[in-house]
């Protein structure tokens, strides 16, 4: 029994209409009777075109062909099943704005290279300065203020509310810092209303074994530079209990932080929520080139992304 040259061509063009409205299952070729069948033919109609398509030597190009377009076809969905996993699994809060998520909030990113099913929870602030920002740091004067005095594992770890104030965690900023170049922004608040800003075009926080040492330059912004000009640049963190300051006492304990200590600081975006000024030295959510060691801030953010 033969078939005309036109059940072959009508065959194809079935297959690729059902394709392209996506009725046949992804992960292997259709059947081309199913979809003959799917597409309303009758039994008769169905057998006599798989045969004569598939056993005619005359039409063995048409084949060959047909076995190509199967091959493209599973391609293409192959390209667009990996653009929606890249949509579904955001890397950080740059990938979230740039598919569309203009929101800030708490959001959950797949940072992790070599574990792409492991998720984190982050803060995402997309309004500030083009969004994208992944916050790691916020003091806000709350009703109920988090302690920021806290042990060497807590600020490995992190602690706190991101709805509130908190530290992300030293593991996960040093994950987060190392995949691609980061620029980090620090936003800065007194209890008069003003605002001041501070931009480093890049920033690395290293590894456990380098105690988290970091990288960190390029200043421009409107706060002055309270990380730079050699004082916090190349410095391990520090907390009351794990000293890794350039000091022979304990910057952390003497300035009731946790920081990049050398001798000690021109920050202390960890110190204690004095409000406003305070008598002691130091000891307060400083950032000196603006406000000196007498005044603690009463808002503070620190955040990344990506620097390109
Ligand atoms: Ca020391």
């Amino acid at each position: 029994m033969s078939a005309p040259w036109w059940m072959c061509a009508s065959l194809l063009l079935v297959l690729v209409v059902l394709v392209a409205t996506e009725t046949s299952p992804a992960s292997e070729p259709p059947l081309v009777s199913s979809l003959l069948q799917a597409a309303g033919s009758s039994p008769s109609l169905v057998t006599a075109a798989t045969a004569f398509c598939i056993l005619d030597n005359n039409l063995q190009t048409t084949s060959t062909q047909f076995q190509k377009l199967l091959e493209t076809v599973s391609e293409l969905k192959k390209t667009e099943q990996g653009k929606g996993t890249s949509l579904r699994r955001p890397r950080h809060c740059r990938d979230l704005l740039e598919a569309g998520d203009t929101l800030s909030g708490i959001r959950e990113v797949y940072p992790f290279l070599k574990h792409p099913d492991a998720s984190v929870s982050v803060f995402c602030e997309q309004t500030v300065d083009g969004g994208g920002w992944t916050v790691f740091q916020r003091r806000r004067n709350l009703t109920q203020r988090e302690d920021f005095y806290r042990t060497w594992i807590e600020y490995r770890l992190g602690f706190g509310h991101m709805d509130g104030e908190f530290w992300l965690g030293l593991d996960l900023l040093h994950e987060l810092t190392s995949t691609a170049l980061q620029e980090m922004r620090v936003d800065l608040k007194d209890y008069e209303g003003a605002h001041r800003f501070a931009k480093y075009g890049k920033f690395y926080v290293g590894p456990l074994d380098k105690y988290y040492a970091i990288s960190v330059g390029r200043y421009s912004g409107t706060a002055g530079n309270g990380l730079g000009d050699g004082r916090h640049d190349g410095h391990m963190f520090s907390t009351y209990d794990s000293d890794h300051d350039g000091e022979s006492t304990n910057c952390a304990q003497t300035y009731r932080g946790a920081w990049w200590y050398d001798r000690c600081h021109v920050s202390n975006l960890n110190g204690f929520q004095h409000l406003g000024h305070h008598d002691s030295y130091a000891d307060g959510i400083n950032w000196r080139p603006w406000k000196g060691y007498h005044y603690s801030l009463q808002e503070t953010a620190m955040m990344i992304r990506p620097a390109f």
